[in-house]
Formats: C-alpha cells, structure tokens, sequence
C-alpha cells in the first residue's frame, strides 16, 4: 500500500481578502497584493519535490472563480458578467467570498478512511462541508464532483455527500490515523472543537466527526473522539493539524494540541504499543511559535527506505526556537531523518502550509490502478501544468481587482486552458 498526496493546485483568483476569522494569518495579510502566478508555482514546486522523493503526488483542481452561479441563488440574475458586477456594487463582500482560491487548501476537502480500516474494505472519502467560513461554504459540491471522477471505482471508493451544514466538518485537517505502516489496520483519531460565545470559532464538530466515523464503517475500538484543546484554538490554531500531525508510527504534537493529551496517548499506545509520540513542549516552542512558523503543519512522510521527512515551510527557519527544535530531532536516532524546507510564502499568507495543500489517501495496487488518472502527475505532467500558469495565472490581485470584469474573465480562461490540458471536457467538473 502506498500513500499519495493529492495537492490542490492554487487557482488563478488567489488573494488575501481576510476571509478567515480566527486564522491570524489570514486576519493579518487582509488587503495585501498577492501573487496568484507565483503561489501556484510555488505549490508545483511542493509536488515535484514529493515525485522527486520517490512519493506517488495527485493532484485536485482549482474550482469555478468567481462563482457566479452561486450567487445566483441570492436573486442576482443575467450572464456572469452582470451577477458578479451587480455582486460587487451592492455588496462587494460576497464577491470577495465567491473569489476565494480556498480550494486549493484539500486537507479540508475531505476526511479519508483507508480500506484496512473500514468494515466493507473499501476506502471511504467524506467530502467537507467547511460550514463555518462563508467563502468555504461554496466549495463541497466542486469537490464532490472531482473526487466522484478521481475515485470513481465502486470496487474500492466510496465518496459521501456533505454533512448537514449545521454540523460543521473541515475534513482531514482535523483528523489523524496511525499504523504500523499505511497498509495496516490503523487507529484514527478524530478532532473537534467545542464552540463558545467568545474567542475564534471551533469549526470541528463533535456530531461531525462522529458521523464520518460512522459512515466509514469504523470499528469504534479503533476510533478516538479528541477534543482539540481550547487554548490552541485560542492561540489561532483554527484547524488541529496546525498543532498535530501524524504518520504511520509516529505522532509529532505541541504540547498543548489537545485537552486532554494524556487520554490521546495512552489510547495510541494502547492500540499501536510501537507508537512513536513526539512532544514539543511549550516550554521550547510556544504555541504561538508553532502558529507563527506552521512546524507542526509540515507533511511528515515516509520515504521509499523506511525513513521518515519533515516536509516544513519556510517559515520554520525564521524562528530560532523552531529551527533548533528540528535540528535536534534529526540529530536525534528517531523516525524524523530528513527535514526539507519549502517556500510555500504565498499560501502561508492565508493560514495554509504545506499539509494544508495536501489530502492524503493511502490505497494498495489495484485501488491506485482504479484512480482517475488524470489526477495523477509525473514530472511531465508537472512541467506542463507550470508551463500554462506561467502564461495565464495573474501576477497579481490587489484587493480591488477583485470587482474587474477582466480578471473574472481571466480567471475563467486560465482555469478552461488547465482543464483542457488535462484532458478534462466541457461540463465534466
Ligand atoms: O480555512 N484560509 C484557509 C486556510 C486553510 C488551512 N488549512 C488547513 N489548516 N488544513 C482557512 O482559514 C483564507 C482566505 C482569505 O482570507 O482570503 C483562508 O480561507
């Protein structure tokens, strides 16, 4: 069995309209220029490292921006053109929302349960409702249809609709599963935050979580409800895999990822007695620390040897609490041998690192051979991909760009060209 990231490339509407309360990232770019064309190029660069790693690399699309059909709900009506310039002069805010390049973020288009841990043995995928945030409210139905087409095989996936709304679910940003390796019965931890009138929302919901559970068909032995501690959402830790990460064996934490880190521990080691748990103390890397570099959001993966990769964003370098922290890891005899720094600035930007990029789904032989195999990429593929959005990403987006009938026409081309070239038709996504 082998895992592949599935990378959300950066659309062309990328930009820093402050959507994300509670994200202080996000909060504190908002009404920066960005750099739509060099974000996505940046991310290409994150896949091709991984291919270059030996790692099997997919890849999920960008969605329609900006979304006018969706506000045609809201009784804005005519061509595209006319809904998004109506949108933008009566309340520019929803078109900020329906510009969003969220998408890009598919740690939270799904929630994943591999076929070793699942009682019909197939590989159950939960597409996300994101409820909690407006802008990425709008992105479950593009990622039920591409994750229809890419797992379409019924022999081994089984994809599920959104949960109620009500409920809110970010997908695998809040959910952790540790094995013997990827190809073993795993136990999955699933994160939730408990709202509260103040401070930054919890977007997990227990309920939510619960039901992904149930509907992978979970043995509940396996599975471990956590909540995610109050002070790290506090501390502007808006999904837990800001905080947490896991892979195969090892759990690499803060300290204060959860409320209640001894129960976490003592049912991983329980389950998994070989399980490796790395815990980083405050009392080394703050909490604020940890949000500010995004260590923990790092891609921890296992190479082709058996070793294990810290796939860190750059940002990591530029904390020295951080740094020396890595540093002694690897030089440490433990799992972690290899860390690799990436420049992922534009998506950092917006609150996202490098897992935040990524949706991990760990299949055997036959399941990889069911993949819809244009989402799957080769350095070829990669090069071409790049090649296109270097010719049609904008360079930049300031923030009122965002109500300019050229971008949106801009948009709208970049992303028909990229569907062509990847052999996708008219009206297939
Ligand atoms: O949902 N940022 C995203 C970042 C998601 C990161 N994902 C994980 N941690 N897995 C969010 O807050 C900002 C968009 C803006 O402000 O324009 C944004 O949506």
């Amino acid at each position: 069995m082998r895992e592949i990231n599935f990378d959300g490339l950066v659309g062309p509407s990328h930009n820093y309209a402050g959507l994300s309360f509670g994200n202080i990232a996000s909060a504190s770019n908002a009404g920066a220029v960005s750099a739509p064309r060099a974000a996505a190029l940046q991310g290409i660069d994150k896949m091709r490292h991984m291919l270059a790693l030996g790692l099997p690399q997919g890849l999920l699309l960008p969605h329609d921006r900006p979304d006018a059909t969706w506000l045609r709900q809201l009784g804005f009506a005519g061509d595209d053109d006319a809904v998004l310039a109506a949108a933008w002069r009566e309340d520019p805010g929803l078109l900020r929302n329906v510009a969003a390049a969220s998408a890009m973020w598919t740690a939270n288009a799904a929630t994943v349960s591999p076929a070793p841990d699942t009682s019909d043995g197939r590989c159950h995928l939960s597409v996300a409702n994101l409820s909690t945030m407006l802008h990425r409210s709008l992105e479950a139905p593009q990622t039920a249809r591409q994750l229809r087409l890419a797992f379409g095989d019924t022999r081994h996936f089984a994809v599920h609709d959104a949960l109620p709304a009500a409920l809110g679910d970010e997908g695998a940003a809040n959910f952790m599963r540790l094995a013997t390796h990827h190809g073993a019965r795993g136990v999955e931890l699933f994160v939730y935050g408990v709202r509260r009138d103040t401070g930054f929302p919890a977007r997990q919901n227990r309920a939510a979580s619960a039901a992904v559970a149930r509907r992978h068909g979970l043995d509940p032995a396996d599975t471990l409800l956590v909540e995610q501690s109050q002070a790290a959402i506090d501390a502007g830790a808006f999904h837990n895999d800001v905080v947490a990460v896991a892979n195969e064996t090892v759990l690499f934490t803060h300290e204060q990822a959860f409320e209640d880190p001894a129960a976490v521990y003592g049912f991983i080691r329980a389950r998994l007695p070989e399980a490796v748990i790395l815990e980083v103390p405050a009392s080394s890397v703050s909490l604020e620390a940890a949000i500010r570099s995004y260590l923990f959001n790092s891609q921890l993966v296992t190479l082709p040897d058996g070793t294990m990769a810290l796939i860190v964003p750059g940002e990591c370098r530029e904390l020295p609490a951080v740094w020396d922290w890595l540093q002694r890891l690897v030089a440490g005899n433990g799992p972690v041998r290899r860390i690799d720094v990436l420049d992922l600035r534009e998506s950092m930007r917006n609150g996202g690192g490098p897992a935040c990029l990524r949706l991990r789904v760990a299949v055997d032989d036959a399941a990889y051979a069911a993949i819809d195999p244009r989402f799957l990429l080769d350095p070829a593929r990669c090069d071409r991909i790049a090649a296109l959005v270097e010719r049609d990403w904008p360079e930049h987006i300031a923030p009122d760009d965002l109500g300019d009938p050229d971008l949106w026409r801009r948009c709208r081309t970049a992303r028909a060209a990229l569907l062509e070239t990847l052999g996708f038709g008219p009206g297939e996504l």
